[in-house]
């Protein structure tokens, strides 16, 4: 599947808002691929079928994880945001028969981040996080070191999406906190 196609199967299921971040995502991503040498095809991919299942009813997703025996049930006990990337990643597999575990991880953990995320990983993470139609106070700051070091960028998008959970009292799944202190650990400040 082309990017394109990719993105034209994204805004068949998207609304019209929804459907702009995502090419805004997918162009922000590529521009990060280039500047630090990932995967064009799979980063574009990726980044134009992240939010594939974002504006689905809860119900069905919810139906996807107690359906699919490979996907976490834990997941049932966190806030419904985070269903879209795991579900969607499933469904890439499902209906696009993507089975390229470098394109469906960077769907799947597009939301929390994981440990060891890769490359292709990181850039959609970095890149949802920060594309221009984001506006946070935090943001700008991000774009910033996003200019110079791809790995303290994703550790500040976490710290900060881990500082935004807490202020509004929501739970957080662990998996932002396996990717948040794998980074606390590598790197010196
Ligand atoms: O799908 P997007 O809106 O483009 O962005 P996203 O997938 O990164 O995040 C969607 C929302 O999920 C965002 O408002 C923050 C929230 N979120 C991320 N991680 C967690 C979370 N919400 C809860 N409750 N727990 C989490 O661990
Ligand atoms: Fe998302
Ligand atoms: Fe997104």
């Amino acid at each position: 599947m082309k990017i394109e196609e990719a993105l034209e199967e994204s805004k068949k299921v998207l609304t019209q808002k929804r459907y702009d971040h995502v090419e805004r995502v997918t162009e922000t991503a590529i521009n990060l691929s280039e500047q630090y040498h990932g995967d064009h095809y799979r980063v574009g991919l990726a980044a134009a079928l992240h939010d594939y299942a974002k504006d689905m009813d809860f119900s069905i997703l919810k139906q996807w994880i107690v359906d699919h025996v490979d996907l976490p049930k834990d997941l049932l006990n966190y806030h419904h945001e985070v269903w879209h990337g795991p579900v969607g990643a499933k469904m890439m597999e499902r209906f696009f028969m993507i089975h390229d575990d470098e394109v469906l991880n960077a769907i799947r953990y597009h939301t929390t981040g994981h440990k060891h995320m890769s490359l292709t990983e990181k850039i959609v993470f970095l890149a949802d996080f920060i594309e221009p139609g984001r506006d946070f106070p935090a943001v700008h700051e991000a774009r910033k070191i996003a200019e110079k070091d791809l790995d303290r960028a994703c550790h500040f998008a976490l710290e900060n999406s881990i500082h935004f959970l807490i202020s509004k009292k929501q739970s957080i799944y662990p998996d932002t906190f396996f990717a948040y202190n794998e980074f606390t650990d590598q790197l010196t400040y």
